[in-house]
């Protein structure tokens, strides 16, 4: 059995809570040494910086990386974590400057009191800046096969994150607080704030696995799917869950006038979406055959979730 085969027989054989657990402990090493060390001078900033990135979250991003990878046969898939890391440092600043005063103005982030209220604003805005720009350079690392270039990684990444997509879902998020929007106006917010970084690591981990351009594209149309899923999801536990079960501020939506689904359609009806997009999200991986079940469980996985 060539190698490329044999590791993908072990995952299948994985539950999904043990594949998680395996694949979470994997992305938390890789994390703890992707930063500079707290004692390195100057060592407030670091210390910030490794305290939001290292309190704990899904870690759903890297873990959507190195499935997709895996799901386009890649024999290790340890090669991926550089990429895998990167999305999730940048997710950790965007969750930073979220929280600012000037932003969401909130106190409590993966059950901690947030950057901001630890370090004061200066830091906590320098904490994610410092992220972002170190995600580039662990990009800058990776080592890839012949399909793409570091270039187009590099490109898509800046895409994503950037005024097209992550600070577009940002932005227009802002200017619809208190107003009444509509149900596309919400579905553009979702779109950018949230499913760009979901799409960026799937897409991502392919590209590091060199994936065909059909595997590539399928990957892509089940991350726009499951990334607004997932947002639609976010916004229901919103309403239905407690902070502390959730780790943030829980029923700001509704106080900050904010556009969520439930907003616009109701809760009902929120869940059938969030159900339709996954079924969605699923039809989009038939070109992946049985290689696209992981990402299947784990899209699931996600609908169900409670936190
Ligand atoms: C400041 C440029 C900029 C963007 C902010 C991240 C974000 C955009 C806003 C935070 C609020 C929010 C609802 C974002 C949508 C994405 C989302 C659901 C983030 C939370 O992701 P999880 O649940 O968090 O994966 P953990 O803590 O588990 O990583």
């Amino acid at each position: 059995m060539s190698s490329r085969k044999a590791v993908n027989t072990i995952n299948r054989v994985d539950g999904l809570s043990l594949y998680l657990k395996k694949r979470k402990a994997l992305i938390e090493a890789a994390l703890k040494s992707s930063v500079p060390p707290a004692g390195v001078r100057p060592a407030t900033i670091h210390r910030a910086i490794r305290y939001s990135l290292l309190a704990g979250g899904k870690r759903m991003r890297p873990i959507l990386a190195l499935a997709a990878a895996e799901a386009c046969g890649i024999a290790d898939y340890s090669q991926v974590l550089p990429a895998a890391c990167a999305v999730e440092l940048i997710h950790t600043y965007s969750l930073i400057h979220d929280d600012l005063p000037c932003m969401d103005d909130d106190d409590l982030r993966r059950g901690r009191p947030t950057s901001h209220k630890v370090y004061g604003e200066g830091v906590a805005v320098l904490a994610g800046d410092a992220l972002l720009t170190r995600a580039f350079g662990l990009l800058a690392t990776i080592n890839l096969p012949k399909r793409y270039a570091l270039a187009r990684l590099i490109e898509e990444t800046a895409t994503a994150a950037g005024s097209l997509h992550l600070i577009a879902g940002q932005v227009a998020d802002l200017e619809a607080e208190g107003k009444k929007p509509t149900l596309t106006d919400v579905r553009f917010i979702h779109e950018r704030k949230t499913a760009a970084m979901v799409v960026l690591p799937l897409r991502l981990g392919a590209m590091v696995a060199d994936a065909t351009p059909a595997q590539l594209k399928a990957l892509g149309e089940f991350g726009l799917a499951l990334g607004v899923a997932f947002q639609v999801i976010d916004d229901i536990l919103d309403v239905t869950e407690s902070s502390e079960k959730l780790g943030k501020s829980a029923g700001k939506d509704l106080a900050a006038a904010k556009a969520t689904y439930p907003a616009v359609i109701g809760l009902e009806a929120s869940r059938a979406e969030a159900a339709r997009l996954t079924r969605k999200a699923h039809a989009a991986l038939k070109p992946l055959g049985k290689n696209g079940d992981r990402l299947i469980q784990i899209a699931e996985y996600l609908l169900g979730r409670t936190s």
